[in-house]
């Protein structure tokens, strides 16, 4: 593959001709950001917020819940709707074991990456332990700043990841399946504090009713204004596809209305730019755990000729002069 643009010129017409709809120009534009480095940050200035203009849709669930072949049918049904664009943004679980998975998702995902109202690209989640890469915070910035108006992002749901899309998304679908196995119960509060929808798909399953119970009663306790829709769906026979698609447009309207989608915004912002800072200090801590002048401290520390208090100061200093040192050259 080639190395992709890198020089600000270079970077400046790609960004032109992604955003005039070429998706070659896109899919490069996405690996720089992947990269990291200075020309993912040169990139990353030239990128603004453009309020109002896009929605990103986040789709979390356990590992096979479907959230592929769910994905795949509502990319369809959405465009169905005349003039409609959507990117789709899948995170991929580092984890050898999901390969054959990714390998079915790519030919399932093929029916559309034909077409140009269309746009399908998978992310790696490593980088950020755990959490959605900031890569994908990024690129969902790129698709907006191109005109893309509709971003999904699809993630596996494992423990801390729900509570990143939530950050990073303004409509939230989990998706269940019949007989949820126990590390969803046993995270049950967590998902009802994040989703805005719920899916049990695989509902040609045995315990779809129980399921559904279950669930309702635990929502029950929910103001009704939080209260999350159900929905069934059996993604592999595209039953349901049209009934999500509606239930988004139905939150979005009701999140609009309410004022609730602007404090959203503001929250994903912050954490962006929370994470931005945290990842940054994180990069600087461990060079600075790396250098020599470390380990006297810690045999210091250890041989009681060193407390840690002091010793933790002196560190801190050593970060600000690295800091200062850094912005000054
Ligand atoms: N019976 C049944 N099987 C389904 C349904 N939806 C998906 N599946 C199957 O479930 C398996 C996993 O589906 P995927 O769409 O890859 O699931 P996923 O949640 O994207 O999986 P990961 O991305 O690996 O976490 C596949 O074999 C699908 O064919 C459904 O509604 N009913
Ligand atoms: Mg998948």
């Amino acid at each position: 593959m080639s190395e992709g643009p890198t020089t600000p010129d270079d970077l400046g017409l790609q960004l032109e001709r992604a955003s005039a709809g070429d998706r070659g120009a896109l899919a490069r534009l996405i690996s720089v950001l992947e990269r990291g480095g200075s020309a993912s940050t040169s990139l990353e200035r030239r990128l603004r917020v453009r309020p109002g203009s896009s929605y990103t849709v986040g789709i979390t669930g356990a590992p096979g819940a479907g959230k592929s072949t769910l994905v795949s049918t509502l990319l369809g049904e959405i465009i169905e709707e005349p003039g409609q664009q959507v990117a789709l943004l899948a995170v991929d679980p580092s984890s050898p074991l999901s390969r054959g998975a990714l390998l079915g998702d790519r030919v399932r995902m093929q029916a559309h990456t034909a077409s140009p109202e269309v746009f399908i690209r998978s992310m790696a989640s490593r980088g950020h332990l755990g959490g959605l890469a900031m890569a994908t915070r990024s690129a969902r910035r790129l698709l907006e700043h191109c005109g893309w108006p509709l971003t999904l992002i699809e993630t596996v749901g494992v423990g801390q990841v729900e509570l990143d899309v939530a950050s990073a998304t303004d409509t939230v679908i989990v998706v269940l399946n019949p007989g949820w196995g126990d590390e969803v119960q046993a995270n049950k509060a967590g998902l009802m504090e994040v989703a805005d929808i719920f899916v049990i798909n695989k509902a040609d399953k045995a315990g779809l009713e129980a399921t559904r119970r279950d669930l309702e009663g635990a929502l029950a306790s929910l103001p009704p204004e939080r209260r999350p829709q159900v929905l069934e769906t059996i993604a592999t026979e595209g039953k349901g596809a049209g009934a999500l698609w509606q239930a988004i447009k139905d939150h979005r309207a009701a999140i609009t209305a309410s004022g609730e989608l602007g404090r959203r915004r503001l929250a994903q912002v912050r954490s962006e730019l929370r994470g931005m800072v945290d990842a940054v200090l994180a990069d600087r801590v461990q060079r600075l755990f790396a250098a020599e002048e470390v380990d006297g401290r810690i045999l210091a520390i250890s041989e009681g000729r060193l407390d840690m208090a002091e010793a933790g100061e002196q560190m801190l200093a050593l970060l600000y002069d690295q800091v200062n040192h850094s912005t000054t050259t």
